[in-house]
């Protein structure tokens, strides 16, 4: 390489640093939402730019003079959240260009923004039955003493004819860990259902035993028969067999989760109950829509909802709408603060990661007072005709 060539190669990797870094460093803006309910913050947390530059780049000039990106990232989504020593740690599902996920911790001081990715991303301890693809890991610190990392791990149905290339079973991996630097594998998740997707802990022991949010499934995108949030018990996490499996939150005709719907991360414990983020799937002209609900559940029967308001929390705005699987709001992280602050972390059609924050106080008091899905047309305007009748005299 001449003199010259290596000073052009010296202020390219510079000005690509500089960039990176300016992109690490920018500070968010919360804009409030007209609902009251949240704020949602203007920039996306992490995307496929926010990868470190080392994971994707040769940065040695004699082998990369061109500077040319080696192993590109295709998006930074669904990630799993938790507050760990003092910091919001996200464990984020990373798609390279080769279509593969994995899993990549990133955290940050505030959990608003500057979030940086750790080293390198999780070599994932693997079982007997390698996993073809992994993604959407809920983080979970439970009454025992661990973090546990539950997961979607996907593989070819061994049953399909050699001519189909697209068929997968999808189940539970789980992991547990009491640093989130070493990590203990457990078999996978064993339950009555063919398949399973957005399983994740209780962070309570239940009667003794781990209570564990299922979504079984009859194939791997449709749930079929055994739509809705599942709810199911196991005795020992190294022998994770679910028993007594319910439906805890059934998909229903004309409604947000008509399609099929999942539990987002672990519920979190208030004064006056569970309160729990899940995605609801309904069927468009323009494809799926997923859009984020809550509701909540009983802290001495958690099989029982006792709040549910009627249609979506968040549905995707704007930039949000556009990505790779357009028109999808999903979230398996989110993290309350002691003095009641709570992070929402969301991914926007499979792409990137969003903030939305918002409090306990807040969320429950929308959970307590927004009136349920009424169901039929008629039953909207039900609703509406009674706010207007407690309204008489404020308007
Ligand atoms: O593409 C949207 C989402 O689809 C799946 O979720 P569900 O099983 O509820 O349909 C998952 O693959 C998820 O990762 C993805 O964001």
């Amino acid at each position: 390489m001449s003199t010259r060539d290596a000073q052009i190669t010296h202020s390219s990797l510079q000005k690509l640093f500089e960039n990176h870094n300016n992109l690490l460093e920018r500070k968010n803006i919360q804009t409030p939402q007209v609902s009251g309910i949240y704020s949602k913050y203007r920039y996306p947390i992490l995307t496929a730019a926010h990868i470190p530059l080392h994971w994707r780049y040769d940065l040695n000039p004699e082998t990369n003079p061109n500077l040319l990106e080696r192993i590109g990232v295709n998006a930074a989504f669904n990630a799993g959240a938790i507050k760990w020593n003092g910091k919001y740690v996200l464990v984020v599902r990373v798609e390279g260009m080769d279509r593969k996920s994995f899993f990549a911790f990133a955290e940050s001081e505030n959990g608003i923004d500057n979030f940086q990715f750790w080293d390198k991303p999780l070599v994932l301890p693997q079982n007997e039955n390698p996993d073809v693809n992994v993604y959407d890991m809920r983080l979970t610190l439970h009454q025992d003493g661990y973090v546990y990392g539950v997961f979607c791990t996907e593989r070819k149905d061994p049953r399909a004819p050699q001519t189909d290339t697209s068929s997968a079973v999808a189940n539970a991996g789980i992991i547990r860990s009491k640093d989130l630097h070493n990590w203990e594998r457990l078999p996978d998740l064993i339950s009555n259902s063919k398949q399973q997707r957005n399983v994740t802990l209780h962070s309570e022991f239940v009667d003794g035993k781990y209570a564990i949010y299922t979504r079984p499934q009859d194939g791997f995108i449709e749930t079929g028969a055994g739509g809705g949030i599942g709810l199911g018990f196991v005795d020992k996490m190294e022998n994770p067999i679910v028993e007594n499996e319910v439906i805890i939150n059934p998909k229903k005709y004309h409604t947000i989760y008509e399609l099929k719907n999942g539990q987002g991360p672990s519920p979190l414990k208030t004064e006056e109950g569970w309160l729990h983020l899940a995605h609801g799937v309904r069927n468009t002209a323009a494809g799926l829509r997923y859009v984020l609900y809550v509701f909540m559940t009983d802290l001495k029967d958690i099989t029982k909802i006792i709040y549910q308001p009627g249609g979506y929390l968040m549905a995707p705005d704007d930039e949000e709408i556009i990505g790779d699987v357009g028109n999808v709001l999903f979230s398996n992280g989110w993290i309350a603060d002691s003095n009641g602050e709570v992070f929402i972390y969301y991914a926007s059609s499979d792409t990137r990661m969003h903030l939305a924050t918002s409090n306990i106080e807040l969320l429950v008091d929308y959970c307590k007072n927004t009136p349920e899905d009424g169901i039929i047309s008629r039953g909207s305007v039900e609703n509406i005709l009674k706010l207007i009748n407690t309204n008489k005299g404020f308007y």
